[in-house]
């Protein structure tokens, strides 16, 4: 039977006891839910289902660039197994960019992310991340304000989402979008546009397994010398703080990591007193 494109407002069948979420594929028949069909996967931030990727944007400026909740968003996507693809916007606002932040964006595409630098204002890079949208279903997440909604509206014709200006305050996003919505793009793709948000839990892991979700240590682990336990913390002869001292590792990427590592330790600790 071919697809019907259209929207339908259905009803749920009261068998049907779990909750459906965006991205979830079903079965229909007389504007009623039939059946909630096998997942893929269920992203928990934002709670979309079956999704192929998540575009983590983020702005250079209004707001301001911050790469430890940059790390945080790519953390909580390798837990999920889950690719992320690093979205840079508003670039026009930074005539000096390259620069420090350059500098630092590189050890991302050294790590084997896919990192775009665009500006929905001047359509810089724009084509790249359209790219991504032709099949699957592809989320947008990152704080307020950083244009993801606007970035939807200049690459998808009938997207006619509602944009917000950054309060000029605080720095931030004023929370334009309120819920997840999802669009067609192209066809076979999806998009979600989805309301912006900074807090994010990191949870779920040993401490010790935290080193296996920074790609660039995947390299260097062997060669630590206690590689079955070395956390690259205290250990001696451990490759990863040697490959910090000739900047081989970021050293933000490495502060991030030790962040996170106190955090699963706190929780460690907490759970086993
Ligand atoms: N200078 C500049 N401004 C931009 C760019 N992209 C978006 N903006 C502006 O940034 C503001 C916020 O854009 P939104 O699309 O509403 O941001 P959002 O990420 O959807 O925010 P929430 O819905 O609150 O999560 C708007 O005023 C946009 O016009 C850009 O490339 N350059
Ligand atoms: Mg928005
Ligand atoms: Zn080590």
């Amino acid at each position: 039977m071919a697809l019907e494109e259209k929207n339908l407002r259905c009803q749920v069948r009261g068998r049907i006891t779990s909750k459906i979420y965006p991205g979830d594929r079903v079965k229909v028949a007389d504007r009623m839910v039939e059946k909630l069909l096998p997942r893929d996967n269920l992203l928990s931030r934002p709670q979309v289902a079956n999704v192929s990727r998540v575009l983590v944007v983020m702005a250079v400026k209004e707001p301001e660039l911050d790469f430890l909740l940059l790390d945080k968003f790519l953390l909580a996507c390798e837990l999920e197994e889950i690719e992320p693809i690093i979205i840079i916007n508003k670039v026009d606002l930074a005539p000096d960019f390259p620069g420090e932040n350059q500098r630092k964006l590189e050890a991302y595409r050294r790590a084997g992310y896919k990192l775009h630098l665009i500006s929905v204002k001047t359509g810089d890079n724009l084509p790249e991340v359209l790219e991504y949208f032709q099949e699957g279903i592809s989320v947008l997440a990152g704080p307020s304000g950083v244009g993801k909604s606007a970035l939807l509206n200049e690459l998808l014709t009938e997207a006619e989402l509602h944009t917000g200006e950054v309060s000029k305050k605080l720095g931030r996003g004023i929370h334009t979008t309120r819920r997840v919505k999802l669009l067609k793009a192209g066809d076979r793709g999806w998009v979600a546009d989805t309301p912006g948000f900074t807090s994010l839990e990191i949870t779920g892991i040993e401490p010790v397994d935290l080193r296996f979700y920074f790609p660039e240590f995947d390299d260097l682990t062997p060669l630590c010398k206690f590689s079955a336990n070395c956390v690259h913390i205290h250990e001696p002869g451990c490759a990863v703080k040697k490959a910090l001292e000739s900047d081989k590792i970021a050293e933000h990427r490495y502060q991030s990591y030790l962040h996170f590592y106190k955090i699963l330790e706190q929780e460690w600790e907490n759970k086993y007193d």
